[in-house]
């Protein structure tokens, strides 16, 4: 049994990045599906710091290949410096998105922390889109489908240096997992940018296990393990309260063995919860999903494991 660090929840109400409205419900819905007291049954301390504030989604069309750029850029460094508080006063900071182009923000915060304490990141990126766009190459223009990019140095200088130099994230510290959706220019990039990506097919051909065995592979007590959940990971099945819905993803069982896996390292530091989108879940079931799959990230073990 793992001890973790004092819990921060933050949470970020917005969809600025996203092609539909409705995940800036997200914070609410988790806070409903019981996050704080899931965690707190686990034993762990939780604060709520309640929600940033940025601003309104404007709703345009993109702009040179990015919608909504300078409101994204808030979004982020409010994040940003949300994050990187929580990890300076020792706690672990859980995002509460949101869309997951703050996890531009959330990653570059943690990102730096590691940096200025000598310590070895490594991301994993639960979802079924690399997320992995430019401007120039993107179908969209929603800055949801660039984070990874813009981290990696691929992107608009407010985005790529939004905490510390770019890159702010070296590839060969990300492991992408459970990926079945990556558009024709973004698989050309991914490729080029040798991103470590374990897709559906690789976990159908050799299993959760194996494939989560050989993304941890390497983590030692300096690591510090940043998860950034994005929901749509999930299959559609279990999971329909997300703006992008691919089908063909981890199964419940599945998800849990993932989870359960990142929990036996003991050395998660830091979490985002992603594209929850309640304007089209089914009573709440997504968020109170996402909660039960929480637990088991830290340490709550269908067994007697615990
Ligand atoms: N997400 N690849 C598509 C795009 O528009 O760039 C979808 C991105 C979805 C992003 O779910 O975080
Ligand atoms: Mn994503
Ligand atoms: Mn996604
Ligand atoms: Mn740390």
């Amino acid at each position: 049994m793992h001890t973790f660090p004092p819990i921060s929840l933050i949470g970020a109400p917005t969809d600025i990045g996203a092609g539909h409205r409705g995940a800036a419900m997200g914070p609410e819905a988790l806070r409903v599906a019981g996050l704080a007291d899931a965690l707190r049954s686990r034993g762990l301390d939780v604060i709520d710091r309640g929600n940033l504030g940025g601003p309104a989604n404007p709703w345009q069309p993109p702009e040179q290949g990015y919608r909504h750029l300078s409101e994204v850029v808030a979004w982020n460094r409010a994040v940003a410096q949300a994050v990187g508080a929580e990890l300076d006063g020792g706690r672990l900071p859980i995002l509460l998105g949101g869309d997951h182009c703050l996890a531009i923000g959330s990653i570059g915060a943690v990102a730096r922390h590691c940096r200025e304490r000598g310590k070895t990141l490594r991301v994993l990126w639960l979802d079924a889109h690399a997320d992995f766009n430019t401007s120039t190459i993107t179908p969209s223009g929603n800055v949801h489908g660039m984070p990874v990019a813009c981290l990696c140095g691929y992107g608009p200088r407010e985005l790529t240096e939004l905490a510390g130099a770019a890159p702010m994230l070296a590839t060969d510290a990300i492991r992408q997992i459970g990926i079945r959706s990556v558009d024709p220019g973004e698989k050309r990039l991914v490729r080029e940018a040798g991103l470590d990506i374990y897709d559906m097919r690789y976990i159908d051909e050799i299993g959760m296990m194996r494939a989560m065995a050989e993304a941890l592979d390497g983590i030692d007590a300096n690591t510090h393990l940043h998860v950034s959940f994005d929901v749509d990971f999930l299959d559609p099945t279990i999971a329909p309260g997300v703006g992008t819905t691919i089908p063909g993803g981890p199964n419940y069982r599945e998800a849990q063995l993932c989870m359960e896996m990142i929990a036996d390292t003991g050395r998660i530091g830091s979490l985002d919860i992603v594209e929850l989108n309640p304007a089209l879940d089914v009573r709440n079931q997504t968020a109170l999903l996402a909660v039960d799959l929480v637990e088991s990230l830290f340490g709550k073990s269908t067994l007697m494991r615990d």
